[in-house]
């Protein structure tokens, strides 16, 4: 890199450069100078909405640095690059994790203490970028974090989003949602006012035939979208590399407005022709887990996809190789199938645009891409209608369908005179209206197809993709059972515990390195003063979430008590709606005792949080339960701090990162076979708590790895879920007589107007009871018995939570990332010169 600095200029440039602070008082003079410059206000009434804005940017200029030298470094090495298409990146606050990645965290403490203020509150004042719904969006921000970290050469792609998911405010027990407009100072995007493209919709396609008689398509007419790029530096842990994340945002193509209307007085037409344009990035779509087929969406998708598209073909149009090199040069993995039309312009790129023949633009397509499914709930898988993909993007639709042809053509000669398996694998449903089923287009547009879990990529092969196993071979679908970031996830969010492993196993920058050294932990168990320091670090951090409870819901809680947390979106699949009526289960049951009996039993606090997609009428029923209960049991005077229950507002990423080192007890307890993998479940155990859940997800893989006395499983397995079903509608089923308590409760009117919860108490009784809440309702009670037991005794509690963060070494998505890049991509590392560079790790 030094060497492609101009020799005249290259001994300036490497005097000046920039990197960490030399000190706390460089730091401050920093800070000042962004105050009184860049902010343009005096020190004198600097509130911690400018400390924060400043510190930010005296991290954010260090680590461009790095960010630029890491993107010159990849674009001379020329190596292979993956691309992550993801329409969620839930990346949460990014001062702390720029202060970790950047080095000088402490000198930043004592220098903003120097300044009057506190690293924590100042940390606080940052809005989430909350540009996902959940699982499947903050799994992309782990990946990033991952990659930048193992220095793989990797850029995420996204759409920026003026408004990320809701905000949601509990009034009177029911969720409201609250737009999120989180764009208002963001110090971590650089606008890249020159980087644009422009997206063609509608329109038709024109045939013309040369003299050779080649047919070639153009697409013509339509409306135009700009797209301006947005950067966002990803830095890694303990290297200097610095990836990219690119998101795009939506504009009226001609600029501010329309001059031609504008000049011949149509003024508002043209503001409304920005306004159109504008919308495409506008909102996040706030469902999980569920396809709406809305217009907007699809456009969302293209627009995002041919964008990015574009801009990953210019990069390597620049290196003039030929195009069957791209494969080796260009991984594309597609988060869920929301990137999927990626295959369908790729194609289309290389046929109409570059000229290529139609089979080898395919192998190259095919080579490039791999797809990830996150689901198997019917619900969520996407299909656009024919009629909606033939009026947006007319051209894609012809080559959609040529795709399919020369796919069935191929099925048909390996499976002769099979009619059945040619229409069940059909990219095209011949349904009414006819249907576009994408992931059966990623299926065939890539090499890769993963699973996210061991026991969802068993159940994709052998259910929703079965067909496909067989045409294909089974090698091309395999498992990577998803990770999560140890940088976040327990060092930003668990200081405590994170220092107080480093004792055991060496500093931080060796097991957030290499997660697999928590093993060493294990040697300490019966160590008593670990032990002791263990309890204290979970009481310490048991008090910061009674503390925010206090000041959030008034309601105070005792540390001493087992919090049992279950946080997630809202979803009958999830089940809190058995986790509510176990609760209401419980308080039936303080009530009937005596209040010498109540002394007796262990102090519980049912914590709940998560959001409801605003058109899911159930969830929100589901979430209006939970606050009602809490209102009845919290002002129970017969009840005390046996009982608490706490529904936490508005949870997201730096919620979680309060409330997840402060649980005893989490609860991951969708009906088995319906939650791909989960990954809060990992986050819980790294943080010292314990599980109680289905044989589901990674549940399966959590147990393996920590040992079935560290876990309380319960419920019917995923292999039986069929045939209860079928129980339900065909058999003679009752409800369990404890939930049947737990109803007659609720119609008696305990937690107000059982109107308002007859819908749920419907879904079991007389609906088939879709998601086993009664089937499993009992195992469920009995396990959480046993939880009890097991809490009395903290001696053996706590060994069971050393051990089993001792054995979650498995679960960072660094090995994750490892088995992308090998199985998938075929990626390798690009190791910065390790002369240069900052300080790294603390
Ligand atoms: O992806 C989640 C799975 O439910 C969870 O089990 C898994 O751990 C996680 C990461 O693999 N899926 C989602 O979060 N899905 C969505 O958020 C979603 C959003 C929009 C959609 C469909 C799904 O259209």
């Amino acid at each position: 890199v030094e060497a492609s600095i101009p020799e005249p200029q290259r001994e300036a440039w490497l005097k000046n450069q920039a990197s960490g602070f030399k000190g706390k008082d460089e730091f401050e003079k920093e800070v000042v100078r962004h105050v009184e410059t860049t902010l343009a206000r005096s020190m004198f009434n600097c509130d911690e909405t400018a400390a924060y804005a400043a510190t930010s940017l005296a991290f954010r200029d260090r680590l461009v640095i790095e960010w630029n030298r890491t993107q010159q470094r990849q674009t001379f090495a020329d190596t292979k690059r993956v691309y992550y298409l993801s329409l969620e990146f839930l990346m949460g606050r990014a001062l702390d994790n720029a202060m970790l990645n950047v080095g000088d965290k402490e000198v930043a403490k004592s220098g903003l203490s120097d300044l009057g203020f506190r690293i924590e509150d100042i940390i606080q004042q940052e809005n989430d970028a909350a540009l996902g719904n959940g699982g499947l969006g903050r799994l992309a921000a782990c990946f990033l974090d991952s990659l930048a970290s193992l220095d793989y050469p990797a850029w995420g792609y996204g759409l920026r989003y003026r408004y990320g998911i809701f905000k949601q405010e509990i009034i009177d027990g029911y969720q409201v949602e609250v737009p999120d407009y989180w764009l208002d100072f963001n110090p971590w995007e650089f606008p890249r006012h020159d980087v644009t493209v422009d997206i063609q919709f509608y329109g038709y396609v024109k045939k013309t035939t040369d003299d050779s008689g080649k047919v070639t398509a153009h697409w013509e007419g339509g409306d135009t979208v700009r797209a301006v790029a947005y950067d966002v530096p990803i830095p890694g842990y303990a290297t200097p590399a610095t990836n990219n994340l690119r998101l795009w945002s939506s504009q009226a193509a001609s600029g501010e407005f329309d001059f031609q209307k504008f000049n011949s007085g149509d003024y508002e037409s043209s503001v409304a022709d920005q306004q159109r344009a504008e919308t495409i990035s506008a909102v996040l779509y706030p469902n999980d887990n569920l396809d709406r087929g809305k217009e907007l969406r699809l456009k969302q998708q293209y627009f995002w996809v041919a964008a990015s598209l574009y801009d990953i073909v210019r990069r390597f149009k620049k290196s003039k190789r030929p195009w069957r090199e791209f494969p080796d040069q260009v991984a594309i993995q597609l988060n869920d199938t929301h990137p999927t039309l990626a295959i369908v312009e790729l194609q289309r790129i290389l046929i109409d645009l570059e000229g290529l023949d139609w089979d080898d633009a395919w192998n190259i397509v095919q080579q490039t891409f791999c797809y990830t499914n996150h689901t198997v709930l019917p619900e969520a898988l996407e299909k656009w209608s024919v009629g909606l993909v033939q009026h947006l993007l007319p051209r894609h639709l012809q080559i959609i369908y040529d795709i399919n042809l020369f796919f069935l053509q191929s099925v048909e000669r390996s499976f002769p005179k099979n009619r059945e398996i040619l229409s069940r694998v059909s990219i095209i449903e011949e349904s009414q209206p006819k249907m576009v089923r994408m992931a059966y287009l990623a299926i065939v547009g890539s090499h890769k197809v993963n699973g996210v879990a061991e026991l969802h990529s068993d159940l994709i092969r052998t259910t929703i993709f079965k067909d496909f196993v067989t045409i294909f071979g089974p090698d091309k679908f395999v498992n990577v059972t998803n990770g999560i970031t140890p940088r976040r996830w327990l060092h930003q969010a668990n200081p405590g515990l994170s220092d107080l492993i480093a004792t055991k196993v060496g500093g931080p920058e060796l097991f957030l390195k290499d997660l697999t050294l928590l093993n060493k932990l294990e040697l300490s168990v019966n160590d008593p003063a670990f032990r002791k320091a263990w309890a204290e670090v979970k009481l310490a951090n048991k008090q910061r979430l009674a503390d925010y409870i206090k000041t959030t819901t008034g309601y105070t809680v005792n540390p001493i008590a087992l919090f049992d947390v279950q946080v997630k979106r809202i979803h009958e699949y999830k089940r809190q709606q058995l986790n509510i009526f176990g609760v209401i289960y419980r308080y039936l049951k303080l009530k009937a005792m005596t209040p010498e009996e109540r002394k007796k039993v262990p102090p519980r606090v049912s914590i709940f949080g998560g959001k409801a997609a605003p058109g899911y009428w159930m969830a929100k029923q589901i979430i209006h339960l939970i606050n009602s209960v809490s209102k009845v049991v919290n002002n129970d005077p017969d009840i005390g701090d046996a009982l608490k229950v706490i529904f936490i507002e508005d949870y997201n990423v730096s919620k979680a990162e309060i409330i997840v080192p402060a649980s005893d007890l989490s609860e991951h307890i969708s009906t088995a076979g319906t939650e791909a993998s989960g990954t809060s479940n990992m986050k819980f155990v790294l943080n010292g708590g314990l599980i109680i859940g289905t044989c589901d997800g990674a549940n399966i893989e959590i147990t393996r790895e920590i040992g079935e006395e560290n876990i309380f499983l319960f419920g019917n397995l995923a292999e039986d879920v069929d045939d209860l079903r079928h129980n339900h509608t065909y058999g003679d089923h009752k409800t369990d007589p404890g939930l049947d308590q737990v109803f007659d409760a609720i119609h008696s009117g305990t937690f107000g107007s059982v109107h308002d919860f007859q819908g749920m108490i419907s879904a079991v009784r007389d609906h088939g009871d879709y998601y086993l809440v009664s089937d499993d309702f009992h195992s469920y009670l009995e396990t959480q018995d046993l939880v009890d037991k097991s809490y009395a005794d903290q001696e053996l509690w706590i060994t069971k939570c050393i051990t089993s963060v001792s054995r979650m070494g498995f679960f960072s998505s660094d090995r994750c990332i490892n088995e992308y890049a090998e199985m998938m991509w075929n990626v390798e590392p690009l190791q910065p010169e390790t002369n240069i560079g900052t300080k790294k790790g603390e």
